[in-house]
Formats: structure tokens, C-alpha cells, sequence
């Protein structure tokens, strides 16, 4: 048990976080200072086996799970369902330092302060990373998460094939991740997620932090075109059944539909392949994303539908067959009230200025909060830029972060109940 002095004077270590992310972005790093580490390749492996080496420094029992995801355990003088924080390690191919990776090593900074302190929780406190988050290379997102709480089958995600190929729970294997802890894992009294934005409202309304009241749905389909090869020159326009023609067209629909439906609406084509994609050839084939996500259920089946149709005109219109597949799709959640507002009375009492607001982004919280009270911290990112090597928070506002998850970790393990605001 900790006193709530103490409790209150704790503050994390800047610096120590600081060199954490920069070591952490040294595994998989790009030339313009990014990271590419896609989940389950061998810079993927090297960001494990750094982060699971710091785990054990701590003086943490780690355990992997058949889907790769790694828990670390610092026991607290009771027995007890754990208090849980953590993220994701995995990045996209143009990833920067932070989406992901600050959740996790701010929990670990949160074990290195109380090994400093000599302070020993009531409850056991928790810091783990899940599997392929991104879902950048195998879909869906937040796999080794669905799996952790029981809402995708191992088998299935084992069975799932990544974009080059490669069947999840081979690649697994490769890296050694491939771990004998039961699924679904341990639940946790409560989870919380510290991340960055990756949006640009905090930073444009000039708020410290963000206490995060759930995530938007998400809707990932691919298309696949098939019309016929043919001479680009010869070719009347009458003729041709013009792949290529169909995926930017659709590609400008989805565009028109989220101007159209306004609101939260958004939609982005992000992934185009053609075959054979070559300057004189009309393309035969063409295979492409569709991302669209809602804050509202009803609204984003509704963009379903009318891509949907939109697909089914512009197929009889080019004489080409269309066919789709469903990559992920996740209805949107709500995060637990009690923990949406003790992260923003927290936030309050460490002096920062802080509103609710929704993720735009799909996040490990959004699987735990399946099986427990779970909330999210956001940071602001500079000029809302994620998912892109110039991604940046500045270190004041990785530490008033990092401080808020300190302080709400610690009064959830502290007490008895999720403590409601009076
Ligand atoms: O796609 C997402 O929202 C997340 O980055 N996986
Ligand atoms: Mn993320
Ligand atoms: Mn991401």
C-alpha cells in the first residue's frame, strides 16, 4: 500500500523516457528518422527483444502469448487482478517514434520509478505490448489484442497472411514470439492506454491532454478488380474493361462520399496495386483499400452501403467483375466513464489542461475495454501529424503524459473500487 503522500510526490523521469523512445527507434530505423517496423519482421523482433530485455532490467516476469503479445508483471502486496497499461510496439512502414511505442515504455518508466522509490503497490501492476496493432501488414488492426481478450480465434489470426505473403503464425516462429501464455490473458481490474493523438485538435485548441472517451468505428475492405489487359494505343475507349479506370474512380467516390456525408466521417483508399501495371498496358487487375471510419454505427454501415452500390454501378458500367473482402471491422467503443474522468481530474490536479474526446484511431484500449475498465490518455501531436516520420510531441508533454498515467495507474491500484468523481 502506498500512502497518498507519496503517492502524490511521485514524478516520472524525462530524460530516462526520452533515451527509452530513441533507443526503441533505433530498431527498425529509416533513413529520415522514422521507423519501419512492420509486425512480426526481423525489426519487429529487435524492438521485442530490446523492450522485453528492459522488462526483465526491471525485475518483471514477462510471459508471450501464442499471438506474440508480452505482459510484464511487477507483484504488489496483495493478490490481485493487475492494473494494466501498455500499447504496441509494432509501427507502420512510415512510422514515427511515439504511436504506440510511448504507451508502453511510459509504463515502464512508471516501474522504473517505483524500483526507485523502493514502493511496493497494493495491486500487482501490469505493462505489456500487443501483437500487429497496426494491421498495416496482416489484417485486421488490433489483432494480438482481439486475441489477448478472446475475440478473435488463435487459430484464425495464426491463419491470417500478411501482404507479402507470409502466414502470421510462421513469421511467429521465425521470431521467436511464438509464446506458451494462455489466452484469453490475464484480465486486468483496469486498463490504460497512454498514446499520442495523432489528430491535431489538442494541439489547435492549445489542450495538455486529452482524457479519451472511446474509439470510432473502423471499417477496412479490399476491393479487387478484374477487367482485361489490352493496348493502351490501339484500344478504342469503348473496348476497354480498364481496371486502373475503376480503382481511381472509386478511389475519387470515397473522397465524395465523406464530403458528401460530412460529420465524422472519413474515408481513405491507401493501397493501390495494378497488373501489370505498365505505362502501355490497360490494367487487367487491380487490387485496393478501402478505410472508412464513423464515430456513429449507423452512419458508417451507411458509407458501407453506398460504396457498396457505387462498386456494383461502376462494375456494369466498365464491364469488369468486382469482388470484395473484408479486412477488419469494429463497431465503435465506448471507454468506462469512472476512468474517463479520473484521467481528467488527474490531468486537472497535475496542473494540465485537458478535455474528452474520441480516438480517430484504432487502439489496443478498444479490445481490453471487451474485458475491463479501460480509458486512454492522448497527448497533443504537432500539427496532427502520425503515421508519418515527421510524427512529434514535444518531451514536456510526453512527461505530462506519462505523469497523468503515473498517477491514475497509482490510484487504481490503490484502491478498492474504480473511484467514482463525486
Ligand atoms: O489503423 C489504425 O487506426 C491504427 O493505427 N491501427
Ligand atoms: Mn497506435
Ligand atoms: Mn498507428
Amino acid at each position: 500500500m502506498i500512502g497518498e503522500n507519496a503517492r502524490r510526490s511521485l514524478r516520472i523521469n524525462q530524460a530516462r523516457l526520452l533515451r527509452r523512445l530513441d533507443e526503441l527507434a533505433q530498431r527498425g530505423a529509416r533513413d529520415d528518422g522514422g521507423c519501419n517496423r512492420l509486425a512480426f519482421t526481423d525489426a519487429d523482433k529487435e524492438g521485442r527483444d530490446l523492450v522485453t530485455g528492459w522488462m526483465r532490467e526491471l525485475g518483471m516476469s514477462v510471459s508471450i502469448d501464442a499471438i506474440g503479445n508480452a505482459v510484464a508483471m511487477r507483484p504488489g502486496s496483495e493478490e490481485a487482478p493487475p492494473v494494466m497499461c501498455g500499447s504496441h510496439i509494432d509501427t507502420v512502414r512510415t512510422g514515427g517514434r511515439y504511436d504506440g511505442n510511448l504507451g508502453v515504455l511510459a509504463g515502464l518508466e512508471i516501474i522504473e520509478t517505483l524500483n526507485d522509490a523502493g514502493l511496493t503497490t497494493r495491486r500487482p501492476l501490469a505493462v505489456a505490448f500487443f501483437s500487429n496493432e497496426e494491421g498495416a501488414r496482416i489484417a485486421p488492426d488490433m489483432m494480438g489484442s482481439l486475441v489477448y481478450v478472446g475475440g478473435l480465434p488463435l487459430e484464425e489470426a495464426h491463419a491470417a497472411v500478411s501482404i507479402d505473403g507470409k502466414r502470421v503464425a510462421d513469421e511467429l516462429d521465425r521470431i521467436g514470439y511464438r509464446g506458451d501464455a494462455p489466452i484469453p490473458g490475464v484480465i486486468p481490474h483496469a486498463f490504460v492506454e497512454l498514446h499520442i493523438e495523432q489528430g491535431p485538435i489538442l494541439e489547435a485548441e492549445g489542450i495538455g491532454l486529452g482524457a479519451v472517451t472511446g474509439v470510432q468505428g473502423i471499417s477496412w475492405t479490399e476491393v479487387t478488380v478484374r477487367g482485361q489487359a489490352n493496348h493502351a494505343g490501339t484500344t478504342p475507349m469503348s473496348y476497354r474493361h480498364d481496371a486502373g479506370y475503376v480503382a481511381a474512380e472509386a478511389a475519387a467516390f470515397v473522397r465524395r462520399l465523406t464530403q458528401e456525408m460530412g460529420g465524422a466521417q472519413v474515408g481513405t483508399v491507401g493501397a493501390i496495386t495494378l497488373d501489370p501495371n505498365l505505362v502501355n498496358v490497360v490494367a487487367r487487375k487491380a487490387v485496393f483499400t478501402v478505410d472508412l471510419r464513423n464515430t456513429d454505427e449507423k452512419l458508417l454501415q451507411a458509407a458501407e452501403a453506398r460504396l457498396a452500390e457505387h462498386l456494383d454501378t461502376i462494375a456494369k458500367a466498365e464491364g469488369v467483375e468486382i469482388t470484395t473482402r473484408k479486412l477488419a471491422r469494429f463497431e465503435p467503443v465506448e471507454f468506462d466513464r469512472r476512468v474517463i474522468e479520473l484521467v481528467e481530474d488527474t490531468a486537472k490536479s497535475l496542473g494540465s489542461t485537458v478535455r474528452q474526446l474520441p480516438a480517430g484511431a484504432g487502439h489496443d484500449a478498444q479490445m481490453l475495454a471487451r474485458a475491463c475498465p479501460t480509458g486512454m490518455v492522448f497527448t497533443p501531436s504537432v500539427k496532427g501529424i502520425s503515421h508519418n516520420p515527421k510524427e512529434h510531441t514535444d518531451p514536456s508533454d510526453l512527461e505530462a503524459g506519462a505523469n497523468v498515467l503515473l498517477q491514475v495507474i497509482l490510484t487504481l491500484s490503490e484502491t478498492d473500487d474504480i473511484p467514482v468523481r463525486a
